[in-house]
């Protein structure tokens, strides 16, 4: 996990495949080379971003390699799916390139049985709520990654207002820099620290409303 790890720091993207799939062969769950392994590079990719060590060539590259190592494990991710849990909306908002965690999300959520509608990233709240309306989704999730593109959110959650459909799809936040103190400010149902519990928010939720 640690060789996982640096090569995402040093951006060896040659030999990332190979040690995800060492460390599959070794009988590594999945998602535990995602969190404990590749996403701990990430952190470490952004303290140096911090500390003026990289720069953003750096992070692109870093996104680079974490995307190939995902290619590997994504189909091990995705379980069958045991019935239709529910329709799920979900993007990054306006402003914000940021993908890889939403992606996470993303692939849990379809392993998890959900139908999930990705509008991708740079999302402006009307697309969400248009979406939202279209699809008649029991879930809307937002992802930001900066604090510069969080408060873009609550815009959101006014464009459901507006369009009067608020009461008729649930709203859950999570990225980086969102705290559930954030998420009960602007009027979110939830908030995820991360895609396991995003996935479990969202069982939660559509129980609730059954
Ligand atoms: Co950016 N970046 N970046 N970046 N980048 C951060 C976020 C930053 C914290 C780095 C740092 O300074 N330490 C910093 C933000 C500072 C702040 O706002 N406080 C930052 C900055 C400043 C920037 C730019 C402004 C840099 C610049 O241009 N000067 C720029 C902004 C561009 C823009 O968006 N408009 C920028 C650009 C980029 C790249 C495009 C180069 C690249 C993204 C590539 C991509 O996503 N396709 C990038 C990267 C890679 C990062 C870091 C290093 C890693 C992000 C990541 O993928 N993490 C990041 C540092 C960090 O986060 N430590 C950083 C791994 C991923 C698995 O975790 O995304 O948190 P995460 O997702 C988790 C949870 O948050 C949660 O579940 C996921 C999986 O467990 N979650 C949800 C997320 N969404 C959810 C939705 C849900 C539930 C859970 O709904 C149900």
């Amino acid at each position: 996990m640690e060789k996982i790890s640096k090569a995402i720091v040093e951006f060896d993207i040659d030999n990332i495949k190979n040690l995800v799939n060492q460390a599959l062969e070794a009988g590594i769950p999945a998602l535990d080379i995602v969190t404990k392994g590749m996403a701990k590079g990430m952190e470490i990719v952004g303290k140096k971003y911090e500390k003026k060590e990289y720069f953003l060539a750096e992070l692109i590259m870093a996104g680079e390699v974490m995307k190939t190592g995902m290619e590997v494990l994504e189909p091990h991710l995705k379980a069958t799916p045991v019935g239709r849990k529910g329709v799920v909306v979900i993007g990054t908002v306006k402003g914000d390139l940021h993908d890889i965690g939403k992606n996470i999300v993303i692939t849990l959520l379809k392993s998890s049985g959900f139908e999930v509608h990705d509008l991708g990233v740079d999302v402006d709240a009307q697309r969400f709520v248009e979406k939202v309306k279209e699809t008649n989704a029991d879930i809307l999730a937002l992802s930001a990654l900066l604090t510069t593109t969080m408060v873009e959110m609550e815009n959101v959650i006014k464009a459901l207002k507006e369009a009067s459909i608020r009461d008729k799809v649930k709203v859950i936040v999570g990225g980086a820099p969102i705290t559930e103190e954030f998420a009960s400010k602007i009027g979110a149902d939830a908030f995820a620290v991360d895609a396991v519990q995003g996935v479990q928010k969202c069982k939660e939720m559509i129980a609730q409303k059954a």
